[in-house]
């Protein structure tokens, strides 16, 4: 059997990273997770190829050769997932389809045969039993969950490594918040249910097997889901690891509470952890008891925020408006705290209501919901109907992403984080292709960007008074050239 892993394309949003990969040299910002897992859950016999349409195109030749085509996607790659499977039919060539976007909405897709939903772990295997006895079902869902302990090391010879700018690794699934918008819990349950520490340190003996050694992305809905656990069986065999093989720093998402605990942050940095993100969503107590965001409330964040800064943690940050408690001064308060926070990687959204969430089903009861998301709250729509005024709405959302990359802004929050940040303990090797994204960024940022006069205050800044910094600040500085132009095409007034 030859099965064709195919990953579609992801549109140019805020975590495309598409204008930041000219400078590293890099095609697309992370791999696939989920089709390499699939694979690795393929009997080994049969032959597999991966087109991941963000690296490479898909061939007519590539579907000559392949008996089916696995596809996977999220639902922001919704429309390429489409072009794929039109493809494939045109070719005959049967398909196979699983991933979120197809357990959030299989029933909007034509031309599949085969949809095998939720985590491949479960079903995957229902579906090869059913195909080696000739009787494949057209759906496979399942409401459990796996246990991770199960789950297989990715097939990482599959990908083009060196083609992203990180790899990614999975300890955990689930969270134990419920927050209203959000649909982790739906998809993957309360309980953070992990893999052993003896599985990931296999997966990245996997990825440095292969020659990686740069970053990682630990990909856990919240890696913090169960402390003690992570404190007790995950870290210290991590921290051994780096010590002997590693230099790769780690970047992964938590909650707030992360603030807490300053023996977790202690041994997250010793481990590799070099960045979090962190869903704030905003600073108004009212709208974050509406959401449900309990975690969030009766805390100080910004102190929070700074606390994790200086334990050598960089936080990165989703924010939210549209919420029904939001009033016409949220969008100042929103840039207030981000500028005040020194988190300079804000991903700042309007409110959706995405399939399989209370918020979807508080809101649909209320009549407020016009059809589906786009899947990416950062594009500037959305499908609620909102109680602000929708003018109003959507001038101060543009208001904020105007204000906070503007080239001061965004070099003013850059400085003050360079300020707090404790140099991470792992980090990447300095190579030629750094060194080159250093040459690049001198000159489309530092003599040819109109932010040049703040790239260089601030980069001259930081070489006098934090100079262990200086690669942090020339990362961002890079990573805001992206941030800025996709802003821009949000709020861009639209072609009538
Ligand atoms: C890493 C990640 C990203 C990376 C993408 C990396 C990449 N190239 O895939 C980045 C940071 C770019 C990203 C961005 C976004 N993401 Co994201 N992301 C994740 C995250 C945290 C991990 C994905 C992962 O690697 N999982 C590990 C693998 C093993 O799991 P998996 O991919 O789900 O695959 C399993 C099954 O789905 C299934 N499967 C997958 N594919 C296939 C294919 C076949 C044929 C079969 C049979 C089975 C199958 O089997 C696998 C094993 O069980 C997930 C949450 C999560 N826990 O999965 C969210 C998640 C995928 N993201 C989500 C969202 C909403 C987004 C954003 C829109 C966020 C935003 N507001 O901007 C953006 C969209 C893209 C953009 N704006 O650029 C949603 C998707 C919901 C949906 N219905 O599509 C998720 C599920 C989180 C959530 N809150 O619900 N994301």
């Amino acid at each position: 059997m030859k099965v064709l892993l195919v990953y579609p394309k992801i549109p140019e949003t805020f975590w495309s990273f598409k204008h930041a990969l000219k400078f590293v040299g890099k095609k697309a910002a992370f791999p696939p997770l989920g089709v390499l897992t699939v694979a690795a859950l393929l009997p080994e016999s049969w032959s597999k190829r991966l087109v991941d349409l963000n690296i490479q195109p898909l061939k007519d030749a590539d579907l000559k050769w392949a008996d089916y085509v696995f596809l996977s996607g999220m639902t922001v790659q919704r429309e390429s997932a489409r072009e794929v499977i039109k493809r494939c039919n045109l070719a005959g060539v049967p398909v196979v389809a699983g991933g979120p976007l197809f357990t959030t909405e299989h029933e909007n897709f034509e031309g599949v045969a085969h949809f095998v939903l939720n985590e491949a772990e479960i079903t995957l295997p229902l579906f090869l039993a059913d195909l080696e006895h000739n009787r494949p079902r057209h759906v496979y869902r399942t409401s459990e969950f796996a246990d991770l302990r199960q789950s297989p090391t990715p097939l990482w010879h599959l990908a083009d490594m060196k083609k992203y700018m990180a790899l990614s690794v999975q300890y955990s699934r689930g969270c134990p918040f419920q927050c209203e918008f959000c649909n982790v819990t739906t998809l993957f349950g309360h309980r953070a249910r992990t893999k052993t520490a003896d599985q990931v340190l296999a997966e990245l003996d996997s990825l440095h097997g292969l020659g990686w050694n740069g970053k990682v992305f630990f990909v856990d809905d919240n890696l913090i889901g169960n402390k003690a656990q992570l404190t007790k069986e995950l870290l210290p065999p991590l921290i051994r690891w780096q010590n002997r093989v590693g230099h790769m720093p780690f970047f992964t998402q938590a909650s707030i509470n992360l603030a807490d605990s300053a023996d977790l942050m202690d041994l997250m940095r010793e481990a590799g952890f070099e960045s979090v993100f962190i869903g704030i969503e905003t600073p108004s107590e009212e709208s974050l008891a509406e959401c449900n965001k309990k975690q969030n409330t009766r805390r100080d964040m910004i102190a929070d925020i700074k606390r994790i800064q200086r334990a050598g943690l960089e936080v990165q940050a989703g924010f939210i408006v549209g919420f029904d408690s939001d009033t016409p001064a949220i969008f100042q308060r929103q840039i207030d705290f981000i500028q005040k926070s020194g988190i300079v990687v804000a991903m700042v959204g309007l409110l959706q209501a995405v399939q399989g969430t209370p918020l979807y089903d508080r809101l649909k009861l209320a009549g407020r919901l016009r059809g589906d998301t786009s899947g990416d709250n950062v594009d500037g729509t959305s499908n609620i109907i909102p109680l602000m005024d929708e003018k109003l709405l959507m001038a101060g959302y543009h208001k904020i992403l105007s204000a906070i990359y503007s080239p001061k802004n965004y070099y003013a929050r850059l400085k003050t984080f360079i300020g707090e940040y404790r140099r991470p303990k792992v980090e990447e090797k300095l190579s030629l292709r750094r060194l080159r994204a250093f040459a690049r960024s001198v000159l489309s940022i530092g003599i040819l960007g109109r932010e040049r006069i703040h790239y260089w205050k601030v980069l001259c800044w930081t070489f006098f008074v934090h100079p262990a910094l200086v690669s942090q600040t020339v990362s961002l500085a890079i990573y805001g050239v992206h941030f800025r132009t996709v802003c821009t095409l949000v709020t861009r007034p639209a072609k009538v």
